[in-house]
């Protein structure tokens, strides 16, 4: 654990503020004051994508002004730090500019300040990643990672109900409400640090959600992706009011949510629209005579409402980007500009990401194709094609090259960020000695009356079967880096039967990350069938949705009933 940097100071003046003072007080660097009420300073150094957050506080009505220097900091009436990357490199750089000791200097000063994720780890002593490494030392304490090894499945992902434990106006309103996590570490309680936490959530354990103490406040959640609860949040901050969060007399129990996502498949109509379709096992084209491209809607505006019907992610696939450059589909990158300015929840994309040439003989990597869509306003990428070819080369060599986009993007954005979508097609067989790949028992017999069944994965878009099953494919692309899976089934695709339990089953089993499980849904009871018999961690769906036949709340309150946690 870290000792030099440890400063442990409480702020000076917790909960009493006497700016103007402190300020004449600073030894440290001068300070110009800066005057808007409306501008909140941004502390971005450059580690990853927080266009998040800038959408959020741009969406309250509030400008922004970006951190250039130690300086700004300084100066900030309000200053916003939204870590992003690894906690060593996120040090190295504050350390380098300069920024660590000007935090330091205006967290001393019980300056108004707002930590999201890793800018909550970040004030804490040290962290086990990669390390130990110090930190601010801003509060006493270690940050450490989620033991997986008991089978809790990590990263952490999705939407945990808070539990407030300190009087704080950050959190008004926000007492049992589920809001939206994505680490793997997070800090540790301790009797050192208690007095600074102000809310816990459970998973695996008790670990710190928030901390508060004057004006210093940090969260491990994402109110920019926390749909209404994390706007309200982050409003509490930017413009505080007197009235202060009840303690709650009694304290419930909260583990982490289901999730139910909605998904849009887009692609160019033949007229050149963007139009979010929707295929019956994965064939989007009308059964008329002109067999034209459905159309469901304008992506944008169904994201929209998805938001609004709260859907706990939204996510876009890019479905013939396995043969389109997704670079030069600017209408793609545009869509995902607009739906992340309204979208409050973490948004998905997916669709060609693999390294390609273009006409001119330039060449892209995977990692510049991931990293647009980053900076478009994705949250995470997932990752089809590409993957199943990684996993076939690390299973015939058994080499991690680190050259393959899983690898390349989970390395720089994290695991957390890369979903692998897997396309496989149920193959039946009588016996599991009759392929060399994992089969299952399935629940209702083959044409042939066949017992069991193995998944074969497919690429471009189920166009071409590979000698790769679903469970190979999701062990390999877990080792190799992959932070989730996006389990579909081609032979449910449209279909409406409910998911695929024996696949879902199968696979999330196999892993300790997420299982997304998508598929075949077509009535509330799917949901709560597929929760129930499975480890999946989210289930996702688009044609009843798209087609309005069953709406968001309808699956959520029938989840509620049948006993499964969700965010309502
Ligand atoms: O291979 O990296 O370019 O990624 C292509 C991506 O596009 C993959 O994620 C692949 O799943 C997707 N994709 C390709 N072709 C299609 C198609 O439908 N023709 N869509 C396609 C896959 C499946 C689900 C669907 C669920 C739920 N869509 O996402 O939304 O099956 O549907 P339902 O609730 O209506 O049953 P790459």
């Amino acid at each position: 654990m870290a000792t030099g940097a440890a400063i442990h100071s409480v702020p000076c003046s917790a909960g009493r503020p006497k700016r103007s003072s402190q300020r004449r007080g600073s030894a440290f660097l001068s300070v110009r004051a800066s005057s808007d009420a409306n501008t909140v300073t941004l502390l971005d150094y450059g580690a990853g994508n927080v266009r998040s957050v800038r959408n959020a506080i741009r969406h309250l009505g509030f400008g922004i002004r970006d951190v250039r220097s130690p300086e700004d900091i300084l100066a900030a009436d309000r200053l916003v730090f939204p870590g992003v990357g690894a906690f060593g490199s996120a040090m190295d750089v504050l350390n380098s500019t300069g920024m660590a000791a000007a935090l330091r200097e205006y967290i001393r000063k019980d300056r108004p300040f707002l930590g999201i994720c890793l800018g909550l780890q970040l004030l804490f002593d040290s962290s086990e990643e990669n390390g130990p490494v110090s930190g601010l030392g801003v509060i006493p304490g270690v940050v450490g990672r989620f033991d997986s090894s008991k089978g809790l499945i990590v990263p952490h992902i999705g939407w945990n109900a808070l539990e407030i434990t300190k009087d704080t106006q950050l959190l008004q309103g926000a007492d049992g409400h589920h809001v939206y996590f994505v680490h793997s570490y997070h800090a540790l309680p301790s009797d050192a640090n208690r007095d600074w936490i102000s809310s816990i959530c459970n998973y695996g354990g008790s670990f710190i959600s928030s901390i508060s103490m004057g004006n210093i406040h940090a969260v491990q959640f994402h109110p920019e992706k926390s749909g209404a609860t994390g706007l309200s949040i982050l409003k509490n901050f930017l413009s505080p009011n007197s009235s202060r969060a009840k303690i709650p007399a009694r304290r419930r129990a909260s583990k982490l949510a289901k999730r139910v996502i909605a998904c849009l498949d887009v692609r160019s109509n033949d007229e050149g629209d963007l139009v979010v379709t929707k295929g019956d096992q994965y064939d989007v084209r009308d059964d008329t005579s002109g067999k034209e491209v459905r159309n469901l809607g304008k992506p944008v505006d169904l994201a929209s409402q998805y938001y609004i019907d709260d859907a706990d992610e939204v996510s876009f696939l890019n479905i013939t980007g396995f043969r389109d450059f997704p670079l030069g589909d600017l209408p793609m990158l545009e869509v995902l500009r607009c739906a992340s300015e309204k979208v409050f929840v973490p948004l998905t994309v997916g669709g060609g990401i693999r390294d390609f040439r273009d006409a001119n003989g330039r060449y892209y990597s995977s990692l510049e194709v991931a990293s647009e869509y980053f900076r478009s306003g994705a949250d995470k990428i997932s990752i089809g094609s590409d993957a199943v070819y990684a996993a076939e080369a690390f299973l015939q060599t058994g080499v991690k090259t680190g050259k393959s986009s899983l690898e390349q993007i989970s390395r720089i954005y994290g695991s957390q960020a890369v979903v692998v979508s897997i396309d496989p097609r149920r193959v039946y067989v009588n016996s599991p000695q009759d392929v060399p790949f994992k089969t299952v028992m399935v629940s209702s017999k083959g044409p042939s009356g066949e017992e069991y069944a193995w998944y074969q994965c497919t690429v471009n878009g189920g166009r071409d079967s590979r000698r790769i099953g679903a469970y190979e494919l999701a062990k390999a692309v877990e080792e190799l880096g992959a932070g989730e899976i996006l389990l579909n089934c081609i032979d449910c695709d449209g279909q409406g039967c409910g998911f695929d339990i024996d696949l879902v089953k199968m696979v999330s089993d196999a892993v300790t990350i997420p299982v997304i499980a998508s598929s075949g849904a077509g009535a509330v009871e799917h949901f709560s069938e597929v929760f129930e018999k499975t480890n999946a961690s989210a289930a996702l769906a688009a044609g009843i949705f798209h087609r309005k036949e069953v709406p968001i709340l309808a699956v959520k309150e029938h989840l509620v009933d049948a006993g499964v946690e969700v965010r309502v």
